[in-house]
């Protein structure tokens, strides 16, 4: 508040001055030159009206009181019918209380004595245009601030925006398997309660189709880790051939993998494990002139009336698959 009173200055404002005596007329326009005051003058009250319609913008109107035609009052009274905030200074050699009364009934901001003090009048001039200019002052301040909030609130959407972003893919990492870039053990889990509990409820198909690979040890042992890994990757691309968009394969342990299959039943689910468990066989891993053969074992189960969650669902097929390994593998059983 300091700092923008400490601004307000007299410089350049527009000041309506009337006065009919001609010696103190020429001596004050002179001091408000001096306050480089932009000077409009009249001589009478009626002058004075007509000056303030012919001029725009005006900042404050300084005038005498007893003058011919129309004294200073009646016409601040007349002016203030335009624009009744207009800060208005008058310049009187009474001090009678009726004057003061109706000066102040008209919302007069304040008075200088004759003879004018050069500092009186400064004083009156900038004590009443303060508020006036204070105000103008905040409203501009407060356009400022508003403006300075908008930029403010748009560079705070983008950052949530970004955070989001920047969660979404943390969430995406966290339930990504980074070798084989499918779902991993934990997202397929979470998925699968989700859908099975949608399937309860609207009451439709859905089975899970779990496989191991054989032997794959020995996979490892033959040809190193690093194929090992190359044919899991392999592996999955296969796999994933075969799904359609509502099926979704998961990787839940080292050569371990589930598939959540939404909407299909058992007659689909048999005929999908056997495409998967040929399409497996018939199509072993190349590279750089190795051949690796690669089967699988599959154990599979349905949503029913006993095993009617995930985890009952995935013990299930878990028993089948090893009896399809203890059944000589690249099998299927459930
Ligand atoms: P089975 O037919 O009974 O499943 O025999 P198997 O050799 O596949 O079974 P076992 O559980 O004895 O071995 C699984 C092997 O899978 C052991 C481990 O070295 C390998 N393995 C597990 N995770 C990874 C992996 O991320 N990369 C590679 N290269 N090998 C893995
Ligand atoms: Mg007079
Ligand atoms: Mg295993
Ligand atoms: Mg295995």
């Amino acid at each position: 508040m300091k700092t923008l009173i400490n601004k307000i200055k007299l410089e350049n404002k527009k000041v309506l001055y009337v006065e009919d005596d001609d010696d103190i007329r020429e001596s004050t326009i002179v001091t408000l030159k001096l306050f480089k005051m932009d000077v409009i003058v009249a001589k009478n009250g009626l002058d004075g009206i007509a000056a303030y319609k012919e001029n725009q913008n005006i900042d404050v109107l300084l005038t005498d009181i007893k003058m011919p035609k129309l004294d200073g009052l009646s016409m601040i009274e007349e002016i203030k019918k335009f624009e009744p905030t207009l800060p208005t200074v008058v310049v009187t050699g009474h001090t009678e209380l009726n004057f003061l009364r109706k000066a102040i009934e008209l919302g007069v901001s304040s008075y200088v004595n004759k003879p004018i003090d050069i500092y009186q009048l400064r004083d009156a001039l900038i004590k009443s245009i303060e508020p006036y200019l204070l105000k103008t002052m905040l409203l501009q301040k407060n356009k400022e601030l508003e403006i300075l909030n908008k930029e403010l609130e748009l560079k705070v959407i983008e950052r949530t925006k970004a955070l989001g972003d920047i969660n979404k893919k943390l969430e995406l990492v966290a339930s990504t398997d980074f070798l084989t870039n499918i779902p991993n053990r934990k997202y397929i889990f979470e998925l699968g309660e989700k859908l099975i509990s949608i399937s309860k409820r609207e009451k439709k198909y859905f089975s899970v189709l779990l496989f191991d690979i054989d032997f794959f040890k020995k996979v490892n042992d033959t040809y190193g880790h690093q194929i090992g890994d190359e044919v899991l990757k392999f592996i999955t691309s296969q796999v994933t051939s075969t799904l359609r968009e509502s099926d979704t394969l998961g990787r839940i342990g080292g050569e371990e993998f589930l598939i959540l299959l939404n909407g299909t039943s058992k007659n689909g689910l048999n005929q999908l494990s056997e495409k998967i468990r040929l399409k497996v066989q018939n199509n072993p891993y190349k590279n750089k002139g190795i051949l690796i053969p690669v089967t699988i074992s599959i154990g599979i189960a349905s949503l029913n009336q006993q095993n009617n969650t995930l985890k009952k669902l995935y013990i299930k097929a878990d028993n089948a698959m090893y009896q399809a390994k203890k059944d000589g593998r690249n099998c299927i059983r459930c």
